[in-house]
């Protein structure tokens, strides 16, 4: 606070009777009104809490308006529309978007100054709202502002969990896990549709009408109940909605004979089997229990959704009368973001054939006509397979919908391609194994969907050279590839507005903020020395910021002269976290042998590794433990601090990384060639001008291409050179690196602590018993790493050549654009078009 009015409640504002009165007077005075008359607290209490609410009020009040008009608008024109259907969204924070993509930034200041505060400060209050994992939820939250920006017609649909992705706090034993709690006080941004309620079903039977119809019915029945997140635009009034389910009980379920005779749990039973299913974001699914819940959601989503983007349909046809299903697929896109919520595809089919009696070529044919499919992975173990007797236990109706779909399907084949007569127990959406019968989504996906993508152009090409090979002979035109993006409105114009600002100066205009292309203008000015000079200087203010924030969260000091060296992703052995930190201990080891005036020549860096293991990824868990025990150790050795600095950014999310991202010059992205599918962060990184050391892997491949090869730090096998390298380590041809081998002793010597890291290393040797005979090929690229490593050092201690690859780098980032690739989605996969809200 400026120390004026803070936390004192201030005196009304009124606009009207201030003839004076701009902007900032009238958002002030909305704020002092929310303060008083919507009030969430005891009254007239403005501390920054306060001001966050009443400030987020103030917009809400904005957004809702643009949000009515954007409805108003998409119903009179009945253009066609999408609906992006997933089960996560990473929003992060919302009050300096919608205030920048409103274009208030000014005035929003300033009415916060007049109230005693800085907006920086009262934004710093919001919750991170994290309703994903990692990067395929982020990717959705990206899309959302790319549509809303694009004028398209297009929604998402999501869940509101009641708690988020874990909070990660790092103590003495590594990662523990705590429960997140976004919605503790209130999210000022949802609306409650109380009109919007649809009943989902769980359970049950499936009756069989005289007239041969079928019909589900019996089971547990709740309700869903909508909440919208506006989204808006940027420079646009297009306002767009995030629809999120809560799962409710009806007032009926509850047992009130039950209830007065004493049996308060049973009685309320239906509501908290009700409440259970949007507590938390990814149950744990090692117990059958925790996969029912997990399914329910996944099917509660799809259901809920589905009434909904079916009675618009309806709703919207009533003007020139009833409209016929089959002009929905000229009405509707539906994208499926992974599998996730492919019961999309048996619900539609249900909804069309029991509940408006379609038959079975009619509600196929749209149906398939409908959806489509994004895919986010290779990994065989993270493709999801759902046991057909827990299937069949909560969705009878769907499994019989799925059998149908699965045995017209094999016909198909049977009758037209003898060829693939082998191949069909691999390409059947059933795999009924005695051993384990289950239902593979992903196959349902490809047989049901119009459209296949994957996520970068090389996950593409896997995608139809292995995974789905067979079904490409089958339908070559249905896999496109759409490589993925970031919205640039928050990852580089609100999160790095110094460098933003240079940016508009040298290209003389704003447009790139929404013409991400743009950027090529800067390739010009790359020697330019005033243009290095300013770069480097927002640069220098980004990484200051920084070292503040990691003092303040670590109690770790990091010299802001030193090179800031990032990698932070969900931790995962194939993204090889352990690669990088096995790096730093031959770093450290090395600076340890050198003589003290050979110490002075090396690149002073320090090294930041952030990201949530899985609760239950014990291996992932030791990486973090390992990161930390290194930091600690480094970073107290006198010797050594100056020049090496090793820190864990805890609790990793995506308000961390609009504080990281801009402070980078270095980001790591080494993931084993051919299991990324795709990366996004890469994408900001290099946006924010941080060079990139990294794999072949995903999109750092177009990224490469993009910023030039002599601006990114190229180690590592290639995709279609690993199984063959693996197979090398299988057969004990493998000669691991001295390097490679020094590092890794030295780890077991103790050095960093007593914890076991035996299971640990032991992933990383060959198959000698134990282990996973390092599938990752950590040993294989570890040498090529570390050389790439050196020539990071040697382009730093050139200044100018660094700026200078740092300007390339966001000059040619322009590609990695979401809106980009929105549009790509639109024009290619959905055939929607653009529908600005006069
Ligand atoms: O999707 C990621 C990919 O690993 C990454 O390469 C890509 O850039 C990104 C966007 O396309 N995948 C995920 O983030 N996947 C998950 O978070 C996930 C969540 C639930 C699951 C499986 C995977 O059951």
């Amino acid at each position: 606070a400026n120390g004026k009015a803070a936390n004192s409640f201030p005196k009304e504002i009124s606009a009207k009777a201030n003839p004076e009165a701009n902007e900032a007077t009238e958002i002030a005075g909305n704020i002092i009104y929310h303060a008083k008359y919507s009030p969430h607290f005891s009254p007239l209490k403005f501390g920054p809490e306060q001001a966050l609410y009443a400030t987020a009020e103030s917009l809400r009040d904005r957004l809702i308006q643009l949000w009515n008009e954007t409805y108003v608008h998409f119903n009179k024109v009945d253009p066609k529309q999408t609906y992006y259907l997933s089960m996560e969204y990473l929003q992060g924070r919302a009050l300096t978007n919608a205030i920048g993509n409103l274009n208030l930034q000014g005035p929003y200041a300033d009415a916060l100054r007049k109230l005693g505060y800085e907006l920086e400060e009262i934004a710093e209050q919001e919750k991170d709202a994290a309703l994903g994992n990692g990067g395929l939820g982020r990717l959705a939250s990206c899309f959302l502002d790319s549509m809303a920006t694009l004028n398209l017609p297009a929604w998402g649909y999501g869940l509101r969990y009641r708690h988020g992705l874990f909070k990660q706090l790092i103590t003495k034993k590594g990662q523990e896990e705590i429960a997140e709690d976004w919605l503790e006080k209130f999210s000022p941004w949802e609306i409650v549709r109380h009109d919007v309620v649809f009943p989902v079903r769980f359970f049950g039977n499936v009756q069989i009408n005289p007239d041969g119809s079928r019909k589900w019915v019996g089971g547990d029945v709740v309700q869903a109940l909508a909440y919208d997140v506006p989204i808006p635009g940027y420079n646009t009034k297009n306002t767009i909605s995030l629809r999120l389910w809560e799962a409710k009980a009806r007032a009926e379920d509850l047992d009130l004979f039950q209830f007065n005779e004493g049996e308060y749990e049973l009685a309320a039973q239906l509501h908290s089997r009700a409440q259970q299913i949007c507590t938390v974001l990814y149950p744990g699914d090692a117990t059958e229990s925790g996969k029912l819940l997990r399914l329910k959601q996944q099917f509660f989503l799809c259901s809920a959704s589905l009434q909904d983007i079916m009675s618009r349909f309806k709703e919207r046809s009533t003007a020139e009368g009833s409209r016929k299903w089959s002009d929905f697929p000229s009405k509707v896109a539906v994208q499926m973001n992974d599998t996730h919520p492919t019961l999309a595809i048996p619900e539609l089919m249900r909804l069309l054939m029991d509940d408006n009696g379609l038959g079975w070529d009619e509600a196929w044919d749209v149906t398939s006509r409908t959806v489509a499919y994004t895919n986010h992975t290779v990994l065989p173990e993270a493709l999801e397979k759902w046991s057909q007797s827990l299937m069949w236990k909560l969705l009878p109706r769907h499994m019989e919908i799925i059998e149908e779909i699965d045995k017209r399907f094999v016909k198909n084949i049977r009758d037209t391609r003898v060829d693939l007569e082998d191949k069909i127990s691999s390409l059947s959406i059933l795999d009924n194994n005695p051993q384990k019968p289950v239902v593979r989504m992903a196959n349902l996906c490809v047989v049901s969907s119009h459209t296949v993508n994957g996520v970068a152009q090389l996950h593409s090409d896997i995608l139809k050279a292995e995974l789905f090979a067979d079904y490409v002979s089958i339908w070559p035109n249905k896999f496109q590839n759409k490589t993925n993006g970031i919205t640039p409105r928050r990852w580089l114009r609100f999160c790095s507005p110094e460098l933003s600002d240079i940016i508009t100066k040298w290209l003389k205009t704003d447009k790139w903020i929404t013409d991400l292309d743009l950027l090529t203008g800067l390739r010009q000015f790359a020697d330019n020395e005033e243009l290095q000079s300013e770069w480097a200087s927002a640069k220098a203010a980004n990484k200051k910021r920084l070292a503040h924030y990691i003092e303040r969260v670590t109690g770790v000091s990091i010299d802001p002269n030193s090179l800031f060296d990032i990698q932070v992703k969900r931790i995962h052995e194939y993204k090889r976290q352990l690669m990088n930190i096995l790096g730093v201990v031959y770093r450290f080891k090395k600076l340890k042998e050198m003589k003290p005036e050979e110490r002075k020549k090396t690149v002073p860096r320090t090294v930041m590794i952030g990201g949530k293991a899985f609760a239950t990824y014990t291996n992932a868990k030791r990486i973090v433990k390992l990161v930390n025990d290194v930091g600690d150790v480094v970073n107290s050795d006198p010797e050594v601090n100056e020049y090496l600095k090793v820190v864990f950014v805890p609790n990793y999310n995506v308000t961390v990384a609009e504080i990281l991202i801009p402070g980078s010059e270095l980001s790591q992205h080494i993931s084993t060639a051919g299991m990324e599918a795709s990366g996004t962060s890469n994408m900001k990184f290099a946006l924010n001008g941080c060079l990139i050391i990294g794999t072949l892997d995903g999109a750092n491949v177009e990224i490469r291409e993009e910023v030039g090869e002599e601006n990114f730090f190229l180690f590592g096998a290639t995709a279609d050179q690993v199984p063959g390298l693996r197979k090398e380590r299988e057969d004990g041809l493998f000669k691991p690196d001295p390097r490679f081998e020094e590092a890794k002793q030295f780890v077991k010597s103790g050095v960093f602590g007593s914890y076991d890291y035996g299971p640990l290393l032991d992933s990383l040797e060959g198959n000698t018993g134990f282990g996973r005979g390092d599938y990752f090929l950590v040993g294989y690229d570890f040498p090529s790493y570390m050389d790439a490593q050196a020539k990071v050092d040697e382009a730093y201690k050139d200044k100018k050549r660094w700026l200078k690859m740092s300007i390339l780098s966001t000059a040619g980032s322009g590609k990695f654009s979401s809106d980009r690739t929105i549009a790509q989605y639109a024009k290619e996969i959905w055939n929607i078009k653009a529908c600005p809200v006069p």
